[in-house]
């Protein structure tokens, strides 16, 4: 069965990817699953009929049959789970896969996250030069131990996995903000999955929406 996620019909990101549809898009390339994309606006995207599929009314959500599922790390964790090549089959092994899964969204994610949210509303307050510098450096305090972690290795636990999936979109939030490349292992970690034939698919995929949207 064809799955079908839905995405921004105009993403505010003008294509760079950084919506978290890219994220379960890369996963359903990463094992081959073909997928439906129902595109939707900001507006739609609070209508009854959207919020029965996402109870906050966001993207992405999934469908497939009669399971609907929305929160994109859990679409990631359902495909992985149902498919060969995003976790591996050592039980072991897949625990501490999906424990990088969790440290992305729940260690890592939140203060970068924290540092964008400021950037993009707050630079107009008395405050956000004073402000600045301290969330950079919580980010910095996750970038320095997620480096030291990784060391020279290529993924973060054995092969690429789900856990590098979720922490490679996540740490692609702060590109442009020059505190990736304080950190030459994880810049060349975020280059090596941004290389992987399925997350270029995936981005082609996204951004293809976007031209599409300013072309037509
Ligand atoms: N925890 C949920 C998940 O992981 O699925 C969060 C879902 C979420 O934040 N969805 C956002 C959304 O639908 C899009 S991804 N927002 C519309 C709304 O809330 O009304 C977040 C996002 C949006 C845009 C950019 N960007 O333009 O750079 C980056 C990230």
């Amino acid at each position: 069965m064809i799955p079908t996620i839905t995405a921004f019909e105009r993403s505010p990101d003008r294509g760079k990817g950084q919506a978290r549809d890219m994220r379960v898009r890369w996963a359903l390339e990463e094992v081959g699953q073909p997928y439906r994309v129902r595109l939707v606006s900001f507006s739609a995207m609070k209508e009854p009929a959207h919020c029965a599929l996402h109870p906050f009314g966001q993207i992405p959500t999934y469908e497939e049959g009669d399971l609907a599922l929305f929160e994109s790390a859990a679409i990631v964790f359902h495909v992985a789970q149902r498919h060969a090549g995003l976790l591996p089959d050592d039980a072991n092994a897949r625990a501490r896969a999906i424990t990088w899964m969790f440290a992305a969204l729940s260690t890592v994610e939140p203060p970068i996250v924290d540092l964008g949210t400021a950037k993009l509303v707050e630079r107009g307050e008395s405050w956000f030069a004073q402000r600045l510098p301290i969330l950079e450096d919580r980010v910095r305090d996750r970038l320095g131990k997620l480096s030291d972690r990784l060391g020279d290795a290529d993924w973060l636990d054995g092969g690429f996995s789900a856990g590098d999936l979720l922490m490679v979109t996540v740490l692609r939030r702060l590109n442009g903000s020059g505190l990736l490349e304080e950190y030459p292992n994880l810049s060349a970690y975020l280059a090596r999955g941004e290389a992987r034939p399925a997350f270029k698919r995936a981005f082609d995929a996204q951004l293809a929406v976007f031209t599409a949207a300013s072309t037509g």
